[in-house]
């Protein structure tokens, strides 16, 4: 009797795991080997003015707005002097530092004051998930005048 329990608790404990880990990678989507993220513009290093331009590059996958469950595509993130990498297993939160172009945008007009900033461009799935392997842009310097 308590065998049987025990057997059935296991198989439950077995089902379960198998089921929040089936759960989590369908939430996150694959990106193929070789996708790149990058700056067009600005490159690191440049001087732009407080209001600038900022065009994304993104090769070996496609622009998608949020929300679209589409294969090897996603939306762009604009990561502003973000010291440490936020979790790449999660949806990206919006804030300050984490600036979301849902919308499937290529380009956007950021406004920063004077001084050095970093900048760094991170692709999302559909759900604002970054991909596995995350496609992740060099972080790149600027000065602001
Ligand atoms: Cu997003």
């Amino acid at each position: 009797m308590i065998e049987k329990i025990i057997t059935k608790v296991i198989v439950l404990l077995f089902i379960t795991s198998i089921a929040s880990v089936y759960a989590d990678e369908t939430l996150i989507s694959e990106s193929p080997e070789g996708a790149k993220v990058y700056f067009i513009e600005p490159q690191n290093g440049d001087t732009v003015s407080q209001t600038f331009r900022v065009k994304f590059g993104l090769s070996g996958m496609g622009v998608a707005p949020a929300g679209v469950d589409r294969e090897h595509t996603g939306h762009h993130h604009i990561l502003v002097n973000l010291e440490e990498l936020p979790a790449m297993d999660k949806p990206l939160p919006a804030n300050d530092n984490i600036i979301h172009f849902g919308g499937g945008q290529t380009e956007a007009e950021l406004t920063l004051s004077p001084g050095k900033h970093t900048l760094q461009l991170l692709l999302g799935n559909h759900l604002h998930i970054p991909h596995n392997h995350p496609v992740i842009s060099e972080k790149i310097t600027i000065l602001v005048e």
